[in-house]
C-alpha cells in the first residue's frame, strides 16, 4: 500500500483546492515514495503505476492505483475521498478480471475483504450479481487508472475485527436452483476457529452447527427435521472420539435422550 500521509480533512469540502494543487501534492507524494525507495528502477515503477484521479468539480482525490505485487503492472484500484480510503478492487492474478474486493471503515481500517473461492460460469455470475448485495466497484472509473470491468462477484467474505484479525468468514455457494446462498459461516477468536454455522443442503436455512475449542471439534449439532432448530448433538473428547450422542430435544431445546457410544443409554 502506498501510504498517503495527510491530515484527515485534506482537500475535503474546500473549493480552493484546485486540480493543480492536488496534482502538485500527488507529485510530492511520488517523490517522497521514490526517495524512500532509493533506487531509480523502483522509483520509475512506482511512478508508472501510481495514478491519481481527482474529482473534476472539487479537485479532491477520488482514486489512486498501485502495483501491489511490484511487477510493474497496476493491479489495485483504491477509491478515495480526499485522504480517506473507502474501498478497493484488485486483480491479484492480473488476468484482467477483478478477484478481490476490500472495504474500509473509519480511519481507513480494512473491515471486509471479498474474493472468488471458485470461479462461476457466466450464467452463475449473473445470478450471483442479483443474489448478493455486494458493493460493486463503483466510483470514479474515468480517466487514467480505470479498473477492469467486474464480471463476477465474490463468493467469500472475511470480516475483520477491531484487533485486525479475521472475526468471521462467510462462504456462498450455488444451490440446485442456481441461486447463490450463504452456506457456511465461520466465527473466529484471535484467528482461531470457535464455531461454525452451515447450510448443508443449500435451502437457505442453517442446519448444522459446530463448536471448536483449541483447534479441536467439541460438538456438532444437526437440524435433521429442517425446522431451524437442532435435534441431535454429537460431543467429542480431546482425542477426537465421539463420547456422547444427544437427541429428542424438548420444547426448550434441551436434549432428553443421551447415548454414550458403546455404552448403555443414560438420562
Ligand atoms: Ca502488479
Ligand atoms: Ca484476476
Ligand atoms: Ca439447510
Amino acid at each position: 500500500m502506498v501510504p498517503i500521509q495527510r491530515s484527515p480533512d485534506y482537500g475535503a469540502h474546500r473549493p480552493g483546492v484546485t486540480r493543480a494543487v492536488a496534482m502538485r501534492a500527488a507529485g510530492l507524494l511520488l517523490l517522497a515514495v521514490a526517495a524512500a525507495c532509493g533506487s531509480d528502477p523502483e522509483a520509475d515503477r512506482i511512478k508508472a503505476t501510481t495514478m491519481a484521479t481527482y474529482d473534476p468539480q472539487t479537485g479532491v482525490l477520488s482514486q489512486f492505483t498501485y502495483d501491489k505485487n511490484k511487477n510493474g503492472r497496476i493491479d489495485t484500484w483504491v477509491r478515495m475521498e480526499g485522504a480517506r480510503r473507502l474501498s478497493a478492487v484488485l486483480d491479484e492474478n492480473e488476468d484482467g478480471e477483478i478477484d478481490r474486493w476490500e472495504e474500509y471503515g473509519d480511519a481507513g481500517r480494512l473491515v471486509r475483504a471479498g474474493w472468488i473461492r471458485t470461479a462461476l460460469d457466466a450464467q452463475s455470475a449473473a445470478t450471483a450479481r442479483k443474489a448478493v448485495p455486494a458493493a460493486p466497484p463503483t466510483g470514479p472509473n474515468v480517466g487514467v487508472g480505470t479498473p477492469p470491468p467486474v464480471t463476477q462477484l465474490p463468493n467469500s467474505w472475511a470480516y475483520i475485527g477491531p484487533d485486525g484479525s479475521v472475526a468471521r468468514v462467510e462462504y456462498f455457494d450455488l444451490n440446485e436452483a442456481g441461486a447463490l446462498v450463504l452456506t457456511l459461516r465461520e466465527f473466529l477468536d484471535k484467528g482461531q476457529l470457535v464455531r461454525t454455522e452451515e447450510d448443508t443442503d443449500g435451502d437457505g436455512g442453517m442446519d448444522a452447527w459446530e463448536v471448536h475449542d483449541g483447534g479441536l471439534l467439541r460438538t456438532a449439532e444437526f437440524d435433521e427435521t429442517r425446522d431451524g432448530k437442532p435435534d441431535r448433538r454429537f460431543t467429542y473428547n480431546g482425542a477426537g472420539l465421539m463420547v456422547l450422542i444427544e437427541s429428542a430435544p424438548d420444547a426448550t431445546g434441551r436434549y432428553t435422550k443421551r447415548v454414550v457410544p458403546g455404552g448403555p443409554a443414560v438420562r
